[in-house]
């Protein structure tokens, strides 16, 4: 590869130090999680990254960083994490094997072109992610659309943001989020809906709390069904039914209607439609909203007040819109809202949504999902298609529609798609109703996965695998969410035969030109990434997002810059002056019906599910499954139900229930949650195959889907709970790396209805929970024991008879291995010692369960490591949260934890203080 100093069949396992970088070197860059775009300083010696830091000089975080950035430094020391070589799979059942890198890029451009030759350009699909930079996007699609010819490339942002890009267009007439960062200080009433920006987008949160606490007049209102760390610093919650938003900001924009808070001159001057949405709304008056929602009127009208009187409003939201059967109408009816008031353009006003993955405007931008042309184009629109075309060098682009992700998955099941090409995504974990999904990677002639990090769901799946860098690797751009572009820059050389996502693609794009259409190879020569950005930038001119001016070299020159950019003039809000990206330059009101959710509850599948986001967990663990000081703030998957439920149902806490839908079933431990209304259910949606017995989360959730962006509902599913009678249970527990304990463990989660890896306790060790409905026979246990090291233990109180076994292995004195199989009471004894509590009196004691152990605690301050016990203990003793954080050091890294401190706080004060 001509950008990367090593030959593409490189054998090299170690970093590569480069000859005179042994020293410390300090480069800026972005976080690889969510869409806010911190910059941070990633500092290198010796081919490793030593420290992650916030960079005070980037605009959008100003040196802040959240748990999850702080602890970036600990997720990319592994490399028995990563994935180093390709590996193939000649058949079906057997094992992949290693090969060279070139050799499996040859691999992947003879199977698309055998798919091509004999099934046509649509026999291949591409399923990519919004964590590829853009670059990586822009190269993805042109091998798609301009070389094979199909336009079925998509992404996990049909998951996430495609909502919000149809909300977006049907109204402003661009996708294009109005607002900025800085909105969050200026505006005067905030309403954040479907959004949990405490857990999700904690950096924006602080800003919001910092304001809030400046001007305490700002209104907040959240819009959750959950009452959730967010909903704490709101001035009202409105814990609405899932799926029913869009009665709720109709019948917000009856009050402004009825008490006269709309805007008629901007109405009149800049938008159409507002009188076919006024008869509307008419109906859904604050009264029947409530039946339909679930909250009072009273607290409707006090909503729309604070909206319709706000100087300026702003309004914030994420997946509990964007992830429904009518996610495109949920955002329309929320842009009404400022639409008719006028409430866009302006500082501190604007409907803002979050974009939840990095660089998920940048596939937007680029133009790499099905719906999507780069530059903002429409793939439906010949003039487009042909503009794109010239651009590219070539003589036109395929017409027929592309799939959008669920829909592709429909044609692989069926046939219709033979080679499957997934890079950057998980969607053997992420994809609603998961049987389906891997039914159709079973199907697939040829599956190619393009994967950084090892064990993930999907590659169990894939016939070719291709070792991809990932952060601090690559080296590219990425756009946040206020539409700004940093560069992100590689710190260290990537491991193996790891290679940037962009040249993966370039260069089997290159081979496959060789063999199908050999003059379209040049049209994949880049010299290196920022040539890509060119050719991608100069696709903006005249668009929407005009960032044509843009180069390396401007990036390197004036930092981090938004776009629409024009030299010489920020765009840090677009239609200030009124006019929209449409035709005729008016917004579009969107004027809709209220459709309830796809599945409603019914007698055998009572309770109404969501899914969602923890604080310290990133998707589906790959990653912050790493760092051990990211893996104690909730350590294992829980479903979380009311304590009325949780009676009704007879399950204590902590014991094991079995949630059904009607399409799958997963067991797993409840927990008692009175964030939630009765007959609510809540399960995080980070853990699946890798890491519990079953399909995981999304075993359980809807494909149902939005009817315009084609998201699905994954924030909705009818279930029921019952209690899993499985009373045989096994906890056992491995000191060393988790990344390389987990292969070897990962098997026995496929034996057992309930169990669970839980990699990194307190330190580098992994825990496995397993339980039953019978003791399995001996040689099973035997095995459990041998796969745990514990053929020869120290210390073993084993009672064949009873089928119970107890067994702890020593070094140097310290616990190293133990199993706890049948009889489980010495657990969490054990467990305390092995994570560095104090030695025992007593072995046999222990190993009996008849010593106290000490309860364990929970992190709540990942960056100081505060227990929630701790916390507990200080609030009995009469602490404040603010006088918590001077003593314990809680919440002074990164913040993230002082919504929980503040609750616990609430929860456990010993006197009824005020405040
Ligand atoms: N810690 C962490 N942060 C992340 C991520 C992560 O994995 N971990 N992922 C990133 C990504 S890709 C994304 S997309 C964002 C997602 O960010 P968010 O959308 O904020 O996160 P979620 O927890 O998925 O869902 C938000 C809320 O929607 C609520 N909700 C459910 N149904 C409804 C409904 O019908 N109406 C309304 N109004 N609300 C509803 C849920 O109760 C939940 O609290 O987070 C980004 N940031
Ligand atoms: N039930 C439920 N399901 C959901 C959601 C929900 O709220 N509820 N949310 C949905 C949403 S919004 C999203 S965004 C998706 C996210 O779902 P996924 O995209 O499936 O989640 P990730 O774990 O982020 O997957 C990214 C994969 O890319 C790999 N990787 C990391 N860096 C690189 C790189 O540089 N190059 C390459 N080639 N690979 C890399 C990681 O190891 C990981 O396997 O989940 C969706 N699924
Ligand atoms: S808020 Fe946290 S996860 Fe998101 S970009 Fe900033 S540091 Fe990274
Ligand atoms: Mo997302």
């Amino acid at each position: 590869m001509k950008t990367h100093p090593r030959s593409a069949a490189g054998d090299a396992a170690a970093p590569v130090v480069i000859p005179g970088e042994e020293r410390e070197r300090t480069v800026a860059s972005v976080c690889c999680y969510c869409g806010t775009g911190c910059g941070v300083r990633v500092t290198a010696r010796a081919g490793r990254v030593v420290a992650v830091a916030g960079d005070p000089g980037h605009p959008s975080n100003g040196g802040k960083l959240c748990s999850k950035g702080l602890a970036l430094a600990d997720t990319v020391r592994n490399d028995a994490a990563r994935v180093l070589r390709a590996e193939w799979r000649p058949e079906r059942g057997r094992e992949r094997a290693p090969v060279a890198l070139n050799d499996a890029l040859d691999l992947a451009a003879g199977r698309l072109a055998a798919a091509i030759g004999m099934h046509g350009p649509d026999s291949v699909g591409f399923y990519l992610s919004g964590q590829l930079l853009t670059e990586d996007y822009a190269v993805f699609n042109k091998l798609a659309r301009a070389l094979v010819g199909t336009n079925n490339i998509d992404t996990n942002s049909r998951l996430c943001m495609s909502s919000a890009v149809s909300g977006y267009k049907l109204t402003l007439g661009a996708d294009a989020p109005p607002a900025c960062y800085e909105d969050l200080e200026l505006a005067d009433t905030v309403l954040i809906a479907g959004s949990n920006m405490a857990y999700a987008h904690p950096v924006l949160f602080r800003r919001l709390e910092a304001a809030k606490a400046a001007r305490p007049a700002m209104k907040i209102v959240v819009v959750d069904p959950r009452r959730t760390d967010t909903a704490a610093l709101a001035d009202l919650h409105l814990p609405i039914v899932p799926g029913t938003d869009v009665a709720l900001f109709h019948a917000m924009l009856n009050v402004m209607v009825w008490e006269d808070l709309v805007d008629p001159a901007y109405i009149a001057a800049h938008t159409a439609g507002f009188a076919d949405l006024k008869a509307r709304v008419h109906e859904f008056t604050p009264r029947a909203a409530q039946d339909v929602c679930g909250v009072p009127a009273a607290d409707i009208v006090q909503a729309a007040r604070w909206f319709g009187q706000a100087g300026a409003a702003l309004s914030l939201y994420t997946m509990g819109l964007n992830q429904s059967s009518s996610g495109t109408a949920k955002n329309g009816a929320l842009i009404n809202l400022h639409l008719a008031t006028g409430q866009i353009g302006r500082p501190g006003a604007g409907p803002f949504s979050l974009t939840g993955q990095p660089n998920a405007m940048g596939g937007r931008e680029a133009g790499g999902m099905a719906t999507l042309l780069p530059g903002h184009r429409d793939p439906g629109t010949p003039a487009h298609r042909q503009e794109v075309a010239a651009l590219w060098g070539v003589d036109s682009l395929p017409a027929a529609p592309g799939k959008p992700a669920l829909e592709m998955f429909d044609a692989v099941l069926d046939g219709r798609i033979k080679v499957l090409w997934i890079a950057a995504t998980n969607p053997a974990q992420s994809l609603p109703e998961q049987a389906k999904v891997r039914a159709a990677l079973q199907k697939a002639e040829f599956v190619i996965v393009q994967e950084a990090y090892a064990g993930t769901e999907t590659l169990a799946y894939a016939d070719l695998v291709l070792p991809a860098a990932t952060w601090p690797e690559k080296s590219g751009t990425a756009t946040n969410s206020e539409r700004r572009i940093s560069r992100v820059r590689a710190a260290i050389e990537p491991p193996g035969d790891a290679r940037p996502d962009w040249q993966l693609a370039a260069e089997a794009a290159r081979r496959l030109a060789r063999l199908v259409a050999p003059e379209k190879a040049a049209l994949f020569d880049y010299p290196d990434e920022s040539a890509v950005f060119a050719e991608h930038a100069r696709m903006t001119a005249g668009r929407d997002l005009d960032y044509s001016a843009v180069d390396y070299a401007l990036l390197e020159r004036e930092g981090p810059v938004q776009w629409p950019y024009r030299p010489g003039t920020a765009t840090p809000r677009l239609y200030a002056d009124g006019r929209f990206a449409t035709a005729d330059g008016r917004a579009r009101f969107y004027d809709t019906g209220y459709t309830p959710v796809a599945e409603p509850v019914s007698a055998p599948y009572p309770l109404r599910l969501t899914t969602g986001r923890l604080r310290d967990h990133w998707h589906t663990l790959a990653r912050t499954g790493l760092a051990p000081a990211l893996t104690r703030h909730v350590e294992e998957p829980w479903l979380s139900l009311h304590p009325f439920d949780l009676e009704r149902l007879k399950l204590a806490p902590g014991t094991l229930a079995r949630v059904r839908s009607r399409r799958g079933a997963i067991v797993l431990p409840v927990r008692p949650d009175d964030t939630l209304k009765p007959g609510h259910a809540f399960l995080p949606m980070h853990w699946g195959s890798a890491y519990m017995a079953g399909l995981g989360v999304n075993a359980l959730t809807n494909p149902s889907r939005d009817p315009v962006s084609r998201q699905p509902e994954l924030k909705h599913a009818a279930v029921a709970v019952a209690p899993a009678r499985l009373p045989w249970q096994a906890m056992g527990w491995l000191a060393g790396d988790a990344a390389l304990l987990r292969p070897s463990l990962a098997p026995w989660l496929r034996r057992f209805e309930y169990a669970a890896l839980l990699p990194c306790a307190a330190g580098p060790g992994v825990r496995l929970r397993l339980a039953a409905d019978s003791a399995p026979p001996p040689h099973v246990v035997d095995a459990l024991a041998r796969a745990l090291g514990l053929e020869h233990p120290d210390a073993a109180f084993d009672d064949a008879s009873r089928g119970v076994l107890r067994r702890l292995r020593l070094a140097d004195g310290e616990p190293a291995a133990f199993l706890l199989a049948g009889d489980v009471r010495a657990h969490d004894g054990l467990l305390a010692w092995a994570e560095g509590g104090q030695a025992p009196a007593s072995l046999a004691m222990l190993l009996m369960g008849r010593s106290q152990a000490a309860p364990r605690g929970r992190t709540v301050c990942a960056c100081v490591g505060v227990s929630d016990q701790a916390i507990r203990a200080g609030a009995e003793a009469g602490l404040d949260a603010e006088e918590l954080k001077a003593r314990l050091g809680c919440g002074s890294g990164c913040g993230s934890c002082m919504p929980e401190v503040r609750r616990l706080v609430a929860l456990h004060a010993s006197s009824p203080a005020g405040a």
